[in-house]
């Protein structure tokens, strides 16, 4: 169901804004309605009962903390090695200049075990680390494929498996982060300012982003009119995010939401895990065709995603990406 937040952000240029959360577990008619409605709108969900064991999850999250929790110089061994984005970062965000108050581990989300950008991340834990992230895979990456179909089913697309065909190609590019805010310690000197980043502002390149955070808050949304809505989550909760890839997919149909993170202001630590669903490098991404008809021109052109994936590797983390792909 399309609930309302229990405690809408009153604001002055709007009366409410209630954040979507939406219900699983319903039936899929009105499901379809609701996340539709969601992705237009805010491009952005909040998603309960969604079925993915919290054993799973849990036993993810004490992986990763184990991680996290060792000592400097240990992470370092592992450090992302440009231009690979992947492995471990600490403050350095892409290769541009971008930086946050935070540190992370970035990996290939296929074939975890045999990929080799993963290679000195998974080989250098325990064999407990790589079962957690590939069973937590696993899990969120049927439930993006369940939220596809439903959506294509929404759209009255003739083909249900159009977006869900894309990250279950065994040449997929989707990938898997999980963000650590650190706490601040109780006798630090570290200024109290509200407007730290930790992730500053941006879109996801991807399909759909499947969030997954502790309780402690920083994540905000932007809305329409640029407005920013503090997020708060539930652990067993997932938060879904539009990408400028189904905003392409959908010819601007859906909006893919731009989000940032400000930095931790609470002693215990903030810890986010994201998985990036995307296609395979080599595919083609173009408005569908049923979604251009006279009163809904094309708004964007053919790309491959890794056309898309190096133009974002070129520019800023804030910078508008799909702009460079709009029809003239
Ligand atoms: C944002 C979404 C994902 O975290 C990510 C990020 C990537 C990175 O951190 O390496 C990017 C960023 C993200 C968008 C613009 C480029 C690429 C950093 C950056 C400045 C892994 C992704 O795919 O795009």
């Amino acid at each position: 169901m399309f609930l309302s937040s229990p405690s809408p952000l009153r604001t002055k240029k709007t009366q409410a804004i209630g954040i979507p959360i939406i219900d699983l577990s319903l039936e899929t008619a009105m499901l379809s309605h609701h996340i539709i409605t969601a992705c237009q709108d805010y491009g952005f969900f909040k998603l309960v009962n969604h079925g993915v064991p919290i054993q799973v999850i849990s036993k993810m999250e004490e992986a990763v903390q184990g991680f996290f929790s060792k000592p400097p110089s240990e992470k370092i061994k592992v450090k992302a090695n440009p231009p690979s984005p992947f492995g471990y970062g600490c403050r350095n965000i892409g290769f541009n200049g971008d930086v946050g108050e935070l540190e992370y581990i970035l990996l290939q989300a296929n074939s975890l075990s045999t990929c080799s950008d993963n290679f000195s991340v998974v080989a250098n834990q325990p064999t407990n680390f790589r079962c957690a992230v590939e069973d937590y895979i696993q899990a969120v990456k049927e439930l993006t494929c369940e939220l596809l179909e439903i959506l294509a089913l929404g759209l009255s697309l003739p083909d249900t498996n159009v977006f869900s065909r894309l990250i279950q190609d065994v040449d997929s590019d989707s990938c898997f982060r999980v963000n650590h805010y650190p706490g601040i310690k109780p006798e630090s000197n570290q200024p109290k300012s509200d407007h730290r980043i930790g992730f500053g502002e941006h879109s996801d390149p991807q399909i759909f982003t499947i969030l997954r955070s502790n309780d402690v808050p920083g994540l905000q949304i932007s809305t329409v009119d640029g407005l920013w809505i503090p997020v708060t989550t539930e652990p067993t909760d997932f938060c879904v995010f539009v990408g400028d890839t189904l905003e392409v997919l959908t010819n601007g149909r859906f909006k893919s939401v731009r989000h940032r993170v400000m930095a931790n202001k609470s002693i215990k630590s903030r810890m986010s895990m994201m998985y990036f669903a995307a296609p395979s490098l080599n595919e083609w991404i173009s408005p569908i065709p049923q979604l251009i008809y006279p009163g809904n021109l094309r708004l964007y052109k053919s790309f491959t995603w890794n056309e898309y994936k190096k133009a974002a590797y070129s520019l800023r983390l804030g910078d508008q990406r799909i702009d460079f792909f709009k029809c003239q």
